[in-house]
Parts: C-alpha cells; structure tokens; sequence
C-alpha cells in the first residue's frame, strides 16, 4: 500500500486526500476504510494470520479460540495420508472439523 507522501496533488492517492489522510476513516489507524480489514477496528498493522482478508482484530477469533472451538478430525502426512499425534512424520497437517488446517513441523532433537 502507497501512502501519499505530499507535494503536489495532481494525483492523489485513491481514498487519500491531499495530505496523505484517509478520506473515510472509522477506526483512526490511518488505513482508509475501503483497504482496512477491520474497518471497525484499530489495527494499523493489519494482521491477518489465516489471510482471509478479514483482520485478526475482526476475525472473531484469537488464536487461542479459535484451537479451543475447532476440533480436530484428522492428521496427515504432507501426502495426506493419515498419521498419528506422534507420528514420525517431519510434517504433518492437522485438520480440524471447520476446514481449518494446520501444519506442524517436527522439530528434530
Ligand atoms: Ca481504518
Ligand atoms: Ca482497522
Ligand atoms: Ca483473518
């Protein structure tokens, strides 16, 4: 993302003024309300771990929740075959019953 860095105004930056400041927006975190991922939400870093293009700060769920709500259905191998919790594999998928999925690499001792 471009932030107008001022000067001449010719061509402002789209949902940016003159001077660089958004034209709508809710939050204050100085991302215009059309690029913010929580619009309603102060989050200038815009985060978004599971890059749905809602925020994390909007997304209804932390990570913590979101582990705790899921549950988890199946754990596979990068090749999707199933595996087990401790399992050899170096990676292994975890999948859980929303579609969520998770990847865990083995650390080698
Ligand atoms: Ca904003
Ligand atoms: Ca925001
Ligand atoms: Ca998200």
């Amino acid at each position: 993302m471009k932030i107008w860095g001022g000067g001449l105004c010719d061509y402002p930056e789209e949902f940016y003024d003159c001077n660089g400041d958004c034209l709508l927006d809710t939050d204050l975190d100085n991302v215009c309300d059309e690029l913010d991922n929580c619009p309603e939400n102060y989050n200038p870093f815009q985060e978004d771990f599971d890059f749905d293009d809602v925020g994390d700060a909007c997304d209804g769920l932390s990570l913590n929740e979101a582990q705790q709500k899921r549950k988890l259905i199946r754990i596979t191998d990068i090749l999707g075959r199933d595996t087990q919790e401790d399992g050899k594999e170096k990676i292994r998928l975890y999948i859980y019953d929303d579609g969520w999925v998770e990847r865990k690499i083995k650390l080698l001792k």
